[in-house]
């Protein structure tokens, strides 16, 4: 049936048979074959709904993912197989949309999945970015930014002909709504809306990702923020933020009147979880809809919107926090002015507390606040992200409503980080304890049973092996550095920031190389790798990354080391590179300063796939720790007690480590050596020496030398093949908490209830 129809899509559109199309003319035929099957997938239904709001869904290539949802991707990769084609050849014609920054949207798609595959309903709601989040060239050892064309003619997006109006202070414009249909496994189907501005112009964008910023009807959804942390300090983000809360309010309106439900009972219709602050002004637009179009009473308004909404917190980084100046607000958004100004109002006339005001001395918006007061639902992302936000960071929201607070551990889809991206490692692991393992992720605690099976082992460490040897060809063919394949693969992919400290690993190679040059030879080859986007504001990010790229030029192309050790920094790392990276990787490097990671979720993806961890007491590692044991992960550094209290009491010196670790020194001070300033500049590597010697916000000195001591330790454990292969087994056993299943699961058990 499956080859049939595919051979009749491709006669109707070429007159081709299967072996004369290109593999970019299968991919277009599959994906209209793929979204016939979606098609027939019933719509998931129920009295309640959950509506997933979010400026970000990192969703991916979705080829691979939808065939193994709906169950065919055996019998497809054996069609194409037939004719001498192969499948995964065609899903790389398939563009990645990058509608994500991160953690934050991967996490929002990979809860999509879930949501799907568990047969609840609910929708995503966010943007149609044309370019998404920019695509990442090095030029000269520097970061630039290039527009990423992902939208063809034919893609995922479906025209839904719905259309609604959005009023900004000084334009009206039209929105539309594209839907992605989204699949669970084995399971019933839910949207994805992506609303786009009807008047987008792609011409407006110029040089790089330039473009007029005043533009706002042609330019709304050209592009997503590229900061990860810093405030945008911009008025188009909150145009864009307003028109998606404003469209995505009138839709879920119109789903619950068609549903036949009471306004004032929207509460048992619909949950709407706001992804971290930037779906804020739903809470204010709702409130505005409700009174001004439906007659509702403030109270009434306020309340059923309050028992509607719940906020997911992604970050204790303060300058990540949004505070939009009420000014800002009042230009693009002047309805919204006095519901926030009346929200804000009950607030003060409850709490006297400056710290708890929605409104602020300086007259700027707290937009979590908001979240925190009217919606019934505050979550962190794990556990000790949920602690430092009830004991520290919203310590004095919680003392108001101990009831709001809860925590929910992030988790990843096992359909995209196993089942598609490591099919052989898949494939051993229902060889060895059957399959029950896709449905329900605990059940790979049964392997336990099987940590002295010489067999299971040594195929997991063949697995390894051949993961590594494919991503070798992949980096050799895209970024032309020759990994040794019998080496050690330590990998830290992530976005660009100082609390992620890529700074202290690239210290660690420095120290390596130095060690190398003088003799002292590793037991084995190890390669570094990095892959890592910077927002372009972010100077110091863009200084780590060309360190990045000076370490590998220098140590690549020195022949007394690089027999020893490779560094290689990928270029336009994105979901496509993760999912042939994680698979490959022996040492999972998740080193953040202690309290700063909420969670980390690359972190999961690598332990699923067989990496050892080495990280601090930070985010899930936490509970990685806790799952695994003391013997199969690397854990170093202060935690985040000890770090919260070196801000408290502002006593960490940088100057203090360098001046009493000879080896601190000679790493940090080889970022300005001769050799170094040979390749790089010198304005960006002695910016970013001074920033280590003098601030060091994030710390990297605190624990480096801790660092290399255990990463030394890591190394030569790697050595005892028995004991590395058994570590590798267990991770993988203990993996199971972090199914995004779960995660769902208690979403709906505590916050949504569908
Ligand atoms: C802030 C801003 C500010 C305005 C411009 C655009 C923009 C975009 C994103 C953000 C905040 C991002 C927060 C974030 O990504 N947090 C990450 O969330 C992951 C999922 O919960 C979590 O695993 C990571 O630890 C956390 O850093």
């Amino acid at each position: 049936m499956l080859e049939q129809r595919l051979n009749e899509l491709i006669q109707e559109a070429y007159g081709k048979t299967i072996e004369e199309c290109t593999d970019a003319q299968l991919y277009e035929r599959i994906l209209q074959l793929t979204k016939e099957r979606m098609e027939e997938k019933p719509v998931i239904g129920g009295k309640k709904k959950v509506y997933y709001i979010s400026m970000e869904f990192l969703i991916g290539k979705l080829l691979s993912n939808n065939l193994i949802n709906l169950g065919i991707y055996e019998e497809m990769a054996d069609v194409l197989k037939k004719h001498g084609k192969n499948l995964a050849a065609v899903e790389e014609a398939e563009p990645e949309p990058s509608l994500g920054n991160g953690g934050l949207g991967r996490l929002a798609a990979c809860f999509l999945d879930s949501i799907a595959t568990l047969g609840l309903p609910g929708d995503g709601i966010g943007l149609n970015y044309h370019y998404g989040l920019f695509k990442q060239v090095f030029r000269d050892r520097l970061q630039r930014a290039e527009k990423n064309d992902w939208i063809q003619e034919n893609s995922w997006l479906k025209d839904t002909g719905l259309r609604f109006e959005v009023s900004f202070g000084d334009r009206k414009v039209q929105s539309v709504l594209y839907d992605i249909d989204v699949i669970g496994y084995d399971n019933g189907r839910n949207k994805l809306h992506l609303f786009d501005v009807a008047s987008v112009d792609e011409s407006l964008v110029k040089e790089g990702i330039s473009f007029d910023k005043t533009a706002v009807e042609k330019n709304l959804t050209l592009f997503l923020y590229p900061d990860d942390s810093d405030e945008a300090g911009n008025l188009l983000r909150i145009y864009q933020e307003y028109f998606m809360v404003s469209s995505g309010a009138q839709l879920i309106i119109r789903q619950l009147k068609e549903k036949g439900c009471d306004l004032y009972h929207m509460d048992e219709y619909a949950a709407i979880q706001i992804n971290d602050t930037h779906p804020t002004m739903v809470i204010p637009e709702l409130i505005r809809i409700l009174t001004w179009e439906e007659g509702f009473t403030m109270e009434d308004a306020v309340n059923v919107v309050s028992r509607t909404c719940a906020y997911t917190n992604h970050t204790i980084l303060a300058e990540a926090l949004e505070k939009w100046p009420l000014e800002y607000i009042q230009r693009v958004v002047p309805q919204l002015v006095p519901i926030i100004k009346e929200l804000s109002a009950r607030v003060a006339k409850k709490y006297e507390d400056p710290r708890v005001q929605i409104i602020d001395g300086d007259k700027r918006v707290h937009m979590a606040h908001i979240d925190i007061h009217y919606g019934y639902s505050v979550n962190g992302v794990a556990a000790i992200h949920t602690d430092i936000l009830k004991e520290t960071e919203l310590n004095c929201f919680y003392r108001i409503y101990p009831e709001k607070f809860n925590n929910k551990t992030n988790g990843i889809t096992f359909r995209r980080w196993l089942l598609s991206c490591n099919r052989e490692l898949s494939a051993l692991i229902t060889d060895t304890i059957g399959d029950g393992f896709k449905k329900d992720a605990a059940l790979l605690e049964k392997l336990l049973d099987r940590k002295d099976d010489a067999g299971v082992l040594d195929a997991l460490q063949e697995i390894k092996h051949r993961k590594k040897e494919e991503l070798a060809a992949y980096i050799l063919e895209k970024e032309g550095v020759q990994l040794d394949t019998d080496g050690i693969f330590d990998i830290q992919v992530k976005r660009l920031h100082e609390y992620k400290r890529q700074q202290m690993n690239a210290l660690y190679i420095i120290h390596k190389y130095l060690e190398i040059r003088e003799g002292k030879k590793p037991a084995r080859p190890m390669n570094f790798i990095f892959g890592a986007k910077a927002a372009p504001a972010y100077v110091i990010a863009q200084d780590i990354i060309h360190l990045l790229l000076v370490l590998a030029q220098i140590i690549n192309n020195d022949p007394r080391v690089s027999p020893y050790m490779k560094v290689v920094m990928v270029e336009n790392y994105n979901v496509s590179y993760a999912e042939k990276l994680i698979p490959a990787c022996d040492v999972s490097e998740q080193i953040s300063l202690a309290s700063k990671e909420a969670s980390g979720t690359g972190n999961m993806k690598f332990m699923l796939n067989g990496a050892v961890t080495l990280g601090t007491s930070d985010g899930a590692n936490v509970e990685i720790h806790e799952l695994v044991g003391d013997d199969n992960i690397y854990i170093f550094g202060e935690n985040s007690d000890q770090v919260i209290r070196h801000y408290g009491d502002r006593d960490y010196v940088p100057g203090d480590y360098y001046r009493k670790s000879p080896v601190i020194q000679a790493a940090v001070d080889f970022i300005v050596s001769q050799e170094a300033l040979a390749v790089g500049h010198r304005e960006n590597l002695e910016r970013l020496h001074r920033e280590l010697l003098n601030k060091d916000w994030f710390m990297t000195l605190l624990d480096l030398e801790d660092y290399i001591a255990v990463k030394d330790r890591v190394f030569a454990d790697y050595e005892d093949r028995e004991k590395w292969k058994r570590m590798m087994l267990v991770n993988i056993a203990k993996a199971g908490f972090f199914s995004s299943d779960r995660t769902i699961a208690e979403y709906n058990r505590d916050i949504w209830k569908l």
